[in-house]
């Protein structure tokens, strides 16, 4: 079946610009068809204290079901050499699902759509400049709904 997906790109070690864009290509090769990309943001870190990251958005279609397409996804992570060390750490790319057509999905290994969406600007503002009017599944808000919703709250939360 074929699905719009969108994926979250984020990098904070090394040639960051690079590693997005090995894993853009990788996406496109093994993922994603007819892809689009929202601008690069640098974004300040949210979790230990680390380096500032890229942050990305990436969307399209994919006839990928969750299983593999998370499968595919931590593969590319792999290639370009990416190490968990510690949740939230630094790290050389990072790609997150974000959505899977209107799919709601939750088991041991996978929750769709990603459970962080609402509580992360380093997510939202690349989005929003991608396709601000997309409503987010389950959410039921748009993306800039959501971004405004977190820039009202209190700083310390804003990015959390
Ligand atoms: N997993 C569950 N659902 C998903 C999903 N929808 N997409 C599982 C991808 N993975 C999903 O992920 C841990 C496990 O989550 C995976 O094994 C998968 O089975 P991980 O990538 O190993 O660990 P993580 O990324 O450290 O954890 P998490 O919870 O994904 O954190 P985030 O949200 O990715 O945050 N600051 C800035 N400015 N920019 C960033 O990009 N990223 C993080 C990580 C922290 N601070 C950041 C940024
Ligand atoms: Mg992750």
């Amino acid at each position: 079946m074929l699905r719009e997906v969108r994926l979250a790109l984020g990098s904070n070690l090394g040639d960051r610009e690079a590693h997005l864009e090995s894993a853009r290509v990788l996406i496109e090769d093994s993922i994603v068809q007819a892809m689009e990309c929202s601008p690069v943001h640098e974004t300040e870190p949210v979790g230990p204290p680390q380096g500032p990251y890229l942050n990305q958005i990436l969307r399209g279609c994919t006839e990928l079901d969750p299983a593999v397409l998370l499968a595919r996804c931590q593969a590319i992570e792999c290639s370009l050499g990416r190490k968990r060390v510690e949740r939230w750490g630094p790290r050389i790319i990072d790609i997150d699902i974000l959505t899977l057509g209107q799919l709601q999905w939750r088991d041991d290994s996978l929750t769709i759509p990603h459970p962080g969406i609402g509580e992360r600007i380093f997510v939202l503002a690349p989005w929003a400049e991608l396709e601000p009017e997309f409503e987010v599944p389950v959410l039921g808000k748009t993306v800039q709904q959501l971004l405004e919703h977190l820039h009202h709250r209190i700083p310390e939360e804003s990015g959390r």
